[in-house]
C-alpha cells in the first residue's frame, strides 16, 4: 500500500534534514510555491473558457509577446511572495529588474527566481506548460537583498523545482536530498507524493532538440546529434526523438524515461536561448540530484557564474553518459 504523503508534510520533513533548528521559513516558502501551483493550474486548466488565452499586447524584457496567462502566473507568484516575509527579493522572467521586498514589509533570508509560465507559446494549442523555480539563501548582510544575492552559481541553490500543467498537475522539487514528484488530487486540492526519489533511467530513451536549428549548429554539435540519430552505438538502437518545445515538459519526460535534451548555442542564439538562473540552473540541480548531469558544452551548468539576471546559456541536460559524450564531441575530443 503506497504511503499517503502530502507535499506540505514532505517539505517539513525535508527541512528537518537540512537544519537542526528549522525556522519554518524554508518549508513555508516551498509550501507557498505549491499554493501558487494550484492557483496557476486552475487558470491554465480552464484558460480556453474564460478568455485567458491569447496575448496581452505587451512585450516582456525578453522581447517576447506576453500571453495573458503569463501575466496572470507572474502576478500570482509576485503577490504570493511580496508580503509573508520568507524572501528578501525575487527575479522573474517577466520582470526586467529584480523585485525587492520593501522595508515596510518583513524580509526573509531567501532569494527566489522563477519562470512563471514556461513554454507559454504552446498555451493556445493546449500543449502542457510549466512553472520553474529556484531558491538561494541570501549571502549579503542586512535585511535588504543586493545584486550579489542574485548573481550566483547554481551550486549555491538550496532548492529547485517545477510544476507541470499537463494531463495532471505535478510539482517536482529537490532540496538536495533527491527529487520527489507530487500529483495534485483536484478533488481534495492536495499534492500527494506520487514519484518518490526520481532517478533518470540510464537508457537514453529520448533525443530531444529542435532539429530545425541543425543548420545553425557547429560541426561538432551536428556530429553528436548524428552519432545518436544514426545509432552509431547499440545504446541508441531504441532511442527515439521527441520535442515539445516546452522545457518543463521535455525535461519531465526525460527524467522519467531517460534521455538527453539539448538547446545548444547556435548562429541565431550565440549565447544559447534558455536562461541560466530560472531555467537551466533549476533543471541542472534536479538532473544531478536524479543521477544525471547538465553542461553548456564546456562547463558544468551549476558552476556557471551569473553576471546578469536574464543571462542566457546553452543547455544540454539528462543522462550523465550523454552529457559527458556531448562535452567530448563539443570539445573535439570524441576522436581520441
Ligand atoms: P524553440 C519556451 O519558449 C522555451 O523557453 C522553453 O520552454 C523551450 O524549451 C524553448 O523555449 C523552445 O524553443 O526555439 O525550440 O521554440
Amino acid at each position: 500500500m503506497k504511503k499517503i504523503v502530502t507535499i506540505n508534510r514532505h517539505i517539513m520533513e525535508q527541512e528537518r534534514t537540512l537544519s537542526d533548528k528549522p525556522s519554518g521559513d524554508f518549508s513555508n516558502l516551498l509550501t507557498q510555491m505549491a499554493f501558487c501551483a494550484k492557483l496557476i493550474g486552475r487558470y491554465v486548466n480552464k484558460a480556453g473558457l474564460v478568455d485567458l488565452l491569447g496575448k496581452t499586447g505587451n512585450v516582456n524584457v525578453q522581447g517576447e509577446r506576453v500571453m495573458k496567462l503569463d501575466d496572470l502566473a507572474n502576478q500570482t507568484i509576485l503577490r504570493a511572495f511580496d508580503h509573508p516575509g520568507y524572501i528578501a527579493g525575487m527575479a522573474s522572467e517577466e520582470e526586467e529588474d529584480v523585485v525587492l521586498i520593501p522595508p515596510h514589509r518583513p524580509r526573509g533570508k531567501y532569494i527566489l527566481f522563477f519562470d512563471p509560465l514556461d513554454g507559454s507559446s504552446n498555451i493556445d494549442v493546449n500543449v502542457s506548460v510549466g512553472t520553474i523555480f529556484s531558491i538561494y539563501r541570501k549571502i549579503t548582510s542586512g535585511p535588504d537583498a543586493k545584486m550579489e544575492d542574485f548573481l550566483r552559481r547554481g551550486v549555491e541553490q538550496v532548492a529547485a523545482g517545477y510544476v507541470i500543467y499537463g494531463s495532471s498537475t505535478m510539482m517536482v522539487y529537490t532540496t538536495g536530498a533527491g527529487v520527489h514528484g507530487f500529483t495534485l488530487d483536484p478533488e481534495i486540492g492536495e499534492f500527494l507524493l506520487s514519484h518518490e526519489n526520481i532517478t533518470i533511467p540510464d537508457s537514453c530513451a529520448v533525443l530531444s532538440c529542435n532539429e530545425t536549428n541543425y543548420s545553425n549548429w557547429s560541426d561538432t554539435q551536428r556530429a553528436f546529434i548524428d552519432h545518436i540519430k544514426f545509432k552509431r552505438e547499440d545504446r541508441y538502437a531504441k532511442t527515439t526523438g521527441r520535442y515539445i518545445g516546452s522545457l518543463v515538459s521535455d525535461f519531465h519526460r526525460n527524467m522519467l524515461y531517460g534521455g538527453i535534451f539539448l538547446y545548444p548555442e547556435d548562429a541565431r542564439h550565440p549565447r544559447g536561448k534558455l536562461r541560466l538562473l530560472y531555467e537551466a540552473n533549476p533543471m541542472a540541480m534536479l538532473a544531478e540530484q536524479a543521477g544525471g548531469a547538465a553542461t553548456d558544452g564546456r562547463t558544468r551548468t551549476l558552476e556557471l557564474q551569473a553576471k546578469e539576471i536574464h543571462q542566457r546559456t546553452a543547455l544540454v541536460v539528462g543522462n550523465r553518459r550523454e552529457v559527458e559524450l556531448y562535452e567530448k564531441f563539443y570539445q573535439g575530443r570524441h576522436l581520441t
